[in-house]
């Protein structure tokens, strides 16, 4: 027998899904095209927490940031036009970036579409490059069919955000639908024959070289790769920004091959006779431009696991590609039997020697020593602290020194999107209240988003932020004195006090100008009982970890 269906509006139908689906907090900036779901939201809020950011790139990015720590999509309400096109650049760091992710958006009812109405724009159009499925939910007995489309497209395969419309006139519109069940994301597994082909490959070579990263690791899965390392003691290296796959302390770790990696390392993975990328996308970054690994067909031998089949033989061919979840390959892989590995076991020490050599104490110029400042950190900080970052050049610092210890202790877009870490620290501080979250932003990229402070207060969201303050658009500046050496424009910069700015929020805030005052400015943010800031001041000739301005500036002009 049928049991009756209590009618509902489009908007509690759409909440109750989220309910369904197990979101427990979303991000927004409200606006009035979605006030039925805010109403809606009014109802649920013992059961979904409500961020209110103060600009929709920071609620999308709070998102994309909380989908990265949890591994749950990220949730984001924004308004039409103005709030999408805000919001757009969390939509395009989730897709880069392979998180989970929804973003809905307001759109002008079904009575006005298409006249270019109060900020109507055609999502479709709009996010058709940055979203794995774009729609616009045009009936309100069809809002669970979306969203378990939207929650399984989101989180299955190659991850990925989702964009949703939603007309005015059909958030009110009411229906007496049942809910879906909850959604379970899909991920291939290796099948027998790839196992045994892996191997084989593996039992051939002389000189392997494991590279991981990408979406969709967990601690166990961890735990399985790095069980078969060690059974195979296999060198490992992790790809640009997913330093945290495998534990860095660990004497299989030989690096991250990311931006300016270590030319140790980046020599080495070139002369590897076998590379096992197992998760990553063989990205410009993670391939040093495509030159660690040469498509189409590498010099190496390549084994390729991705989690998306799209991804697989895109640029590169290979010996074997397989398209797996990362669980699912880590498990194969920790089961199958280990080879003979006594050809690269030497190789392994050193390649982890390397490594070690790498990150030993290095002075800058100035008088804050960026080493001493993340040594005191690694020493101080407990072992599951997230470091986050946004993107410039003084991510160098902590990518570089920072031996990430365990999974999800690294937050950053792989996408180098500025303005991301302040709301993607809060996001994460948000989610893991219990733990210690440090914000690592330049001067450049802190004040694209700075303004999410006051989101930080209001949520009571204790990160530590840490502006690298070096005057200018370091980045830029480095690659203009590289290719236009002298010609400074437009990379400088004027900055406010942003201790006083940290305070005016009601945030704790500090300044550094030397090394010293590092450690007890830091114990004050962490007695604060707020959140905080220390704006720590770097010489602006510490452009890099390894070279100054001037040496930059110097070899250009060389060059000519
Ligand atoms: C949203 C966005 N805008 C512009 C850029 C281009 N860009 C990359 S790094 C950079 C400068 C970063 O400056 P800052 O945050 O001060 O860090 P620094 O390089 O000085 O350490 C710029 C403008 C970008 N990556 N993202
Ligand atoms: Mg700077």
């Amino acid at each position: 027998m049928k049991h009756e269906l209590k009618t509902r509006t489009a908007a509690q139908i759409l909440v109750d899904a989220l309910k369904v689906h197990g979101v427990d907090t979303a991000f927004c900036v409200p606006g009035e095209s979605y006030l039925a779901v805010l109403d809606a939201l009014y109802d649920a809020r013992d059961a979904i927490r409500l961020v209110v950011a103060r600009q929709d790139g920071g609620a999308a990015y709070m998102a994309e940031g909380y989908a990265k720590l949890t591994g749950k999509p990220g949730i984001c309400f924004v308004t039409r036009g103005p709030g999408a096109t805000n919001a757009s650049i969390g939509v395009h760091t989730a897709f880069q970036d392979s998180t989970p992710m929804i973003l809905f958006v307001g759109q002008v009812g079904t009575d006005f579409a298409e006249r270019e109405a109060f900020q109507e724009m055609d999502y479709r159009r709009m996010f058709g490059q940055m979203a794995k499925w774009v729609a616009s939910i045009d009936r309100a007995d069809r809002v669970p069919e979306f969203l378990s489309h939207a929650f399984h497209c989101a989180t299955s395969g190659r991850p990925g955000p989702v964009v949703l419309a939603l007309p005015e006139d059909v958030l009110t519109g009411t229906a007496a639908v049942a809910d879906t069940d909850p959604y379970r994301a899909v991920q291939a597994h290796p099948g027998a024959a790839d196992i045994a082909r892996l191997r084989e490959l593996l039992a051939a070579a002389e000189r392997p070289f494991v590279l991981v990263g990408g979406w969709g690791w967990n601690p166990a899965a961890c735990a399985d790769l790095r069980r078969f390392a060690e059974a195979n003691e296999l060198p490992v290296g992790c790809a640009f920004r997913f330093q945290d796959t495998f534990d860095n302390r660990h004497p299989n770790y030989a690096g991250e091959v990311g931006i300016g990696p270590n030319p140790k390392l980046a020599q080495r993975i070139r002369d590897a006779d076998l590379v096992l990328a197992i998760g990553p996308r063989l990205g410009e970054m993670t391939t040093g431009g495509y030159t660690l690994l040469v498509p189409p067909r590498p010099a190496q031998k390549l084994v390729h696991v991705h989690a998306g089949a799209e991804e697989l033989g895109r640029v590169y061919q290979g010996d074997l590609l397989t398209n797996s979840g990362m669980p699912q390959i880590a498990a194969a892989l920790a089961a199958m039997k280990p080879v003979d590995s006594r050809r690269w076991r030497d190789a392994t020490r050193a390649a982890n020697a390397d490594y070690r050599e790498w990150i030993v104490r290095r002075e800058n110029p100035g008088r804050v020593q960026m080493w001493d400042v993340i040594d005191f950190l690694s020493e101080r900080v407990p072992e599951d602290a997230i470091m986050v970052t946004g993107a410039g050049n003084f991510t160098g610092w902590v990518q570089r020194f920072y031996r990430y210890p365990m999974f999800r202790t690294q937050i950053g877009p792989t996408s180098g999107a500025m303005g991301y870490g302040v709301p993607a620290g809060v996001a994460a501080k948000i989610a893991a209240p219990g733990r210690m979250v440090l914000c690592f932003s330049g001067d450049g990229d802190f004040l694209m988003n700075g303004q999410e402070l006051a989101t930080a207060v209001q949520y009571d969201a204790r990160v530590i932020f840490i502006v690298i303050n070096n005057g200018m658009y370091g980045t830029i500046r480095m690659h203009q004195e590289r290719e236009y050496p002298g010609r400074v424009y437009g990379t400088d910069l004027r900055n406010p006090d942003f201790a006083a700015y940290a305070r005016s929020f009601g945030a704790h805030g500090e300044t550094v100008v030397e090394t010293a005052e590092f450690g007890p400015a830091f114990e004050r943010c962490v007695a604060a009982g707020k959140p905080s800031l220390i704006d720590l001041h770097l010489d602006p000739q510490a452009i890099t970890t390894q070279m100054t301005l001037d040496a930059i500036r110097a070899k250009a002009l060389a060059r000519r």
